[in-house]
């Protein structure tokens, strides 16, 4: 095989390197969808290709936008979510990537939060939730974390992993309201399957 030429190398060099950093957003699945009901997978291992997973779910959830996403929202039924609350202007984002999260503790307190979800557009609720928690986990380096969230991080990280669970923000309302936004997302859904 002939040797490369410096620009041929430097062509091939960049290719390899945007390949690495494409930005890749995957379609998220909307409500109702059997994949949204199921108990996710614990992870087993640390591989490429969660790397590459968790990287696209953050694109995702940043072109959404939302400040968090779980994997079984874009098909996998594996037990990681992203998320990224940072909501102060010019404030450095700061996005995680949780695997096999758990909860050790949940405080007394609740709080009250306006809910949406990427898989239920347009459609919102007050749901109670603990005020904090604290959740373990294994980061993309394959280390044990430990941290408390509160405020938004900790109604969002709670979100995430009910959806590893099956469980959708409408599963804690009373069965007249989830009934009504079902129908209203099995009418959006026929509409966009129309619309082609
Ligand atoms: O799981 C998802 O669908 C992502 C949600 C996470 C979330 C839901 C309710 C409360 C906090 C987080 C999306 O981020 S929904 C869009 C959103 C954006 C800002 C604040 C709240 C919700
Ligand atoms: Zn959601």
């Amino acid at each position: 095989m002939r040797p490369r030429t410096d620009a041929a190398a430097q062509i091939a060099l960049c290719a390899s390197a945007a390949y690495f950093w494409r930005m890749t957003i995957r379609p998220i699945l909307l409500h109702p969808d059997p994949r949204l009901k199921k108990v996710c997978e614990p992870v087993a291992e640390v591989t490429p290709e969660i790397h590459a997973l968790a990287a696209d779910m953050l694109d995702t959830m940043y072109d959404a936008p939302g400040v968090g996403l779980a994997a079984p929202q874009v098909g996998v039924l594996k037990r990681l979510f992203v998320m990224d609350c940072v909501k102060e202007e010019g404030a450095a984002p700061r996005p995680m990537v949780l695997i096999n999260p758990e909860i050790t503790w949940t405080s007394d307190e609740a709080a009250t939060y306006e809910e949406g979800c990427l898989s239920i557009p347009e459609q919102y609720a007050d749901v109670k939730r603990p005020e904090r928690v604290r959740m373990r986990w294994m980061d993309l380096d394959g280390a044990t974390q430990e941290e408390e969230f509160d405020g938004l991080w900790a109604t969002c990280a709670q979100h995430e992993l009910d959806h590893l669970n099956g469980k959708l923000f409408i599963d804690h309302l009373g069965p007249i309201k989830r009934q009504m936004i079902t129908r209203r997302m099995v009418k959006l859904k026929r509409e966009r399957a129309r619309a082609g």
